[in-house]
């Protein structure tokens, strides 16, 4: 569509106030006066930017065709001219200066040798509330720590002598090839970390012949991701479901006519949990008698970001949805965020095409349990009461019937071990998330690239010191899993991980 108009920054500048708020994004004028109210987000924070150029604060937070869904034709007012336009002012804080110093002080990647190395680097290197929005958990962080602990509970029973001069780890997952046993996670807001946001992890995971799974919440558009790709890469959707199933069934279908070959709905956040971290510095950066409490438009932005742009999300999904989804697409589906053996099984018998055992990288419910954990039980219940197999390698999740049901787990996962013991106890594949956030946000997408180097590398070694010639051959024999229930088992601390983790701060006196 041609702009009829084309306007002058001063023009634009003029209509700065709540009965009459314009701004600029992306060269683009709006007329946002009424839509204000509407706003996800809250009505202040467009208001800061009224008469302006929002461009900066938008592009993280909203997919690039927010702006088009969302606000009728008529309130689009043309473009602007982009030499007339005041800057906004950018106010370089002693804080963002030392924080450019350390970008500049950062290793090469040659010194980067393992996924904990990325996050300690993004952790020195990110916007302060980037940083707090990724790494943040639910409540006192137990889960958080918790799924990476729990790796730590399990032992291999390595075998010799096999001839590991050749190894091959490549797998199937949902029946596409991947050449490691891993998939690229949905994570929201990638462009938090870095301008290319999820395209950074698309492009990547085509070099290495991975899997990403694209976010309902991406922060760049469904189908600039999906024109990123590479002709045939695969790709899965994850899904948050709409309050309005129209919304959810036009996405759906439109994913599936993109070719997507996998919906994962997320079932784990009917509300999202209270990631302290995140509300804090929210808590500093804004007036505190604003926050924690639902703005005079009855939005709560005491969850910041997320939050707010969470609240079209269904809490009333339930079992009873699921022949729907079935009837409006063909896609295999998968429940991510099941906890339990009662849900695995149930989604079993309700004819998924596999679960998800997460909890959402700890940031949801406190005090679940692992995924790795969840597996145990899970594949033990589903071999027990359904007939399963489970026999490790590249087809576990066999039934009698000669269908498939396929376990993934996340949550936690910082070295190719920790996959490994996952597929020996009868995992298809296992989801990473935050590490690669945290190597885009360190260092773009030559980041990524060395991230899926380093898992490479670590899957090659270790399947030669393990004694598995393919992945076939990692069976639930060479792990000892005996301990995975015993919360309170001593096992040494990790001090790579230990290291990374930023401690909880509680509330303090303001200075005088
Ligand atoms: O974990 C998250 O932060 C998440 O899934 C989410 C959900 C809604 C909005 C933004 C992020």
């Amino acid at each position: 569509m041609s702009d009829p108009r084309v306007l002058s920054g001063q023009e634009v500048a003029k209509h700065n106030t709540r009965d009459d708020c314009w701004i600029i994004v992306h060269g683009k004028v709006y007329d946002v006066t009424e839509f204000l109210p509407d706003h996800p987000g809250g009505s202040r924070i467009i208001l800061k930017y009224a008469g302006k150029d929002a461009t900066a604060e938008y592009d993280p937070i909203h997919p690039p065709d927010a702006i088009e869904t969302n606000l009728k034709p008529e309130k689009h007012l043309g473009s602007v001219d982009p030499g007339t336009v005041e800057k906004v002012e950018v106010v370089i804080t002693d804080e963002e200066m030392a924080r450019q110093k350390r970008v500049e002080a950062r290793p090469p990647l040659s010194e980067i040798l393992n996924l904990h190395d990325f996050e300690a680097i993004a952790k020195d290197v990110m916007h302060i509330k980037s940083w707090a929005y990724y790494s943040s958990a639910a409540d006192d962080e137990i889960t958080n720590r918790e799924n990476h602990a729990a790796f730590h509970r399990i032992w291999f029973r390595p075998r010799i002598l096999r001839n590991v001069t050749n190894v091959d780890w490549s797998t199937t997952i949902l029946g596409h090839e991947s050449k490691m046993p891993i998939y690229i996670t949905a994570t929201a807001l990638g462009k938090l970390g870095h301008p290319d946001g999820e395209l950074n992890l698309t492009r990547a995971a085509a070099k290495h012949g991975v899997i990403q799974m694209i976010p309902t919440l991406a922060s760049c558009g469904f189908d600039e991701i999906m024109d990123a790709a590479k002709p045939g890469q695969v790709q899965f959707f994850q899904l948050y479901v709409n309050k309005d199933r129209e919304i959810t069934k036009r996405i759906v279908q439109h994913a599936e006519k993109r070719g997507i070959k996998g919906l994962f709905i997320t079932v784990d956040a009917p509300q999202l949990g209270r990631r302290e971290k995140d509300m804090r510095q929210k808590f500093d950066a804004e007036d505190p008698s604003e926050v924690s409490k639902a703005g005079s438009d009855g939005v709560d932005r005491s969850q910041g970001a997320a939050r707010a742009i969470s609240s079209f999300i269904d809490p009333g999904l339930d079992w009873s949805d699921i022949p729907w989804f079935q009837s409006i697409t063909k896609m295999p589906l998968i429940l991510k965020g099941v906890q339990c053996w009662e849900d695995a099984v149930q989604a079993y018998d309700a004819g998924l095409a596999g679960v998800v055992l997460s909890n959402h990288g700890g940031r949801q419910l406190d005090f679940a349990r692992s995924g790795i954990e969840v597996l145990v039980e899970v594949v033990s219940k589903l071999k027990e009461l359904r007939g399963l197999s489970f026999p490790g390698g590249t087809k576990p999740g066999q039934a009698p019937n000669g269908r498939r049901f396929e376990l993934f787990i996340d949550g936690g996962v910082r070295r190719a071990t920790d996959v490994l013991k996952a597929i020996a106890l009868g995992a298809s594949a296992v989801g990473v998330g935050r590490p690669f956030l945290y190597a885009f946000s360190s260092y773009g997408p030559e980041g990524v690239d060395h991230a899926l180097q380093i898992l490479n590398d670590e899957f090659e070694m270790n399947m030669r010191l393990i004694g598995a010639r393919h992945i076939g051959e990692i069976v639930p024999e060479m792990v000892d899993a005996s301990n995975i229930g015993l919360h309170m088992v001593s096992v040494p601390s990790d001090n790579l991980y230990e290291a990374n983790y930023e401690r909880l701060a509680i509330a303090r006196l303001r200075d005088a």
